[in-house]
């Protein structure tokens, strides 16, 4: 937490931008003296809905390592900041994944969970999303499941939870907040949508029994607002399909599919002058797009959505705004040369202001 005098500084420096953006500058001195007055009594203050609003869609807008950040104005904002035990959070977050998943047209959401006050710690979710699968250590190198989320299944485990050993279990939610121990909540199924891969060529594909969830909801990053932090605010998008087909299921630390796919398309895996790590990636991308879309569930293809993101940025000039982007974030991990995106640079110092800051 801030000092007193720093928390004011960026506070003021925030209501300011907020003020002048959402045209209320007239509001803004009034503000400004109950924000000081609540500063110098409480040693901290509360965003209005309005200013939490505007707050959040700024993070998303501000978030350098984004490619679709075109449509931050229409984040969508739940308020939860008054519920504080672990059994209310955690119903809260299932709500949030009903509302976000919406039968497949999927809404970009926040919920944002109380912010860090003097004297009482904010509520925490160790998941790093809300929908993650368990990954199992079986024998002295084989997993089964996601073996990036390891760590978090023995933990859920030692805390009394049992999958189905299953390469995709989804992990239960686990929480923390003050005055109680880590809480542990099972998904209910329905929060879960989940789509079944298929290829539209090759009926193999789906006897591989491969799937994914819907929605990406990042829960383990810290929304910065006005000094304000919240380390409790999950958030949702939709999927871009190369973060499932090139790196979820492809990468050698995560699924490792590249030479399974490979053999059953009968390449020749002994020689990589084949490019059969190429034809595979390319056939697993277009089963993720495919099936997505059978499935009625929104996703964008890295085509499509390197193009929104070259008209946000001009957009964002023509506001007269800075638009911070990471290049190695942005470009796509599939035909990177051919995506739009690639062939610039971009101006990659962070913005100040709103932002999503990683625990
Ligand atoms: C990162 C796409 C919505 C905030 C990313 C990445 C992609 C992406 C492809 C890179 C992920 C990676 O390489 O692991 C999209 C798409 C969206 C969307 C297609 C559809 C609407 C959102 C929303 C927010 C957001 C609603 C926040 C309100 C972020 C942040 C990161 C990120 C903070 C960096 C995550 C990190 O550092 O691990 N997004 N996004 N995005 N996005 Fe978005
Ligand atoms: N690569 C991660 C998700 C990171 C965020 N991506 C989004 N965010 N699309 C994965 O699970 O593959 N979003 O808010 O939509």
């Amino acid at each position: 937490l801030s000092s007193p005098e720093a928390l004011l500084a960026e506070a003021e420096e925030f209501l300011n931008d907020c003020y002048t953006e959402l045209g209320l500058a007239s509001e803004l001195p009034e503000r400004l003296r109950a924000v000081t007055a609540e500063i110098e009594t409480d040693g901290t203050y509360d965003h209005t809905f309005a200013e939490l609003e505007y707050g959040v869609r700024v993070a998303w807008r501000n978030s350098s390592r984004c490619i679709g950040r075109l449509y931050w104005r229409s984040l969508k904002l739940r308020d939860r900041r008054e519920a504080t035990t672990p059994v209310r959070i955690a119903a809260e977050c299932v709500s949030h994944l009903r509302e976000a998943t919406n039968g497949g047209r999927i809404r970009p959401t926040i919920t944002v969970f109380a912010p860090e006050r003097p004297g009482r710690p904010a509520p925490r979710i160790h998941n790093e999303q809300l929908i993650r699968y368990a990954g199992y250590r079986v024998e002295d190198d084989e997993v089964v499941g996601d073996p990036r989320n390891i760590a978090l299944t023995e933990a859920v485990r030692a805390l009394g939870w049992y999958g189905h050993s299953t390469a995709f279990d989804v992990l239960p939610l686990v929480i923390e907040a003050f005055g109680y121990r880590p809480y542990v909540h099972v998904l209910p199924r329905d929060c879960v949508l989940e789509v079944p891969l298929s290829h539209p060529r090759h009926s193999w594909f789906a006897e591989l029994g491969l799937r994914w969830h819907a929605v990406p909801a990042v829960s383990d990053m810290c929304l910065e607002i006005g000094g304000l932090h919240y380390p409790c605010a999950p958030f949702n998008g939709w999927y871009m399909g190369t973060e499932i087909g090139s790196r979820n299921l492809a990468d050698a630390d995560r699924y490792d599919l590249l030479p399974t796919v490979a053999a059953n398309l009968g390449l020749d895996t002994g020689n990589e002058r084949t490019l059969w790590r190429d034809r595979a990636l390319v056939e697993l991308n277009l089963a993720v797009l495919h099936s997505y879309e059978a499935a009625g569930v929104t996703i964008a293809d890295h085509h499509t959505e390197s193009h929104r993101f070259l008209k946000h940025l001009d957009k964002e000039q023509r506001a007269g705004r800075a638009c911070p982007a990471e290049w190695s974030w942005i470009v796509p991990p599939l035909s990177s040369g051919s995506t739009a995106v690639f062939h610039r640079y971009y101006d990659e110092q962070p913005q100040a202001g709103p932002n999503f800051v990683r625990h």
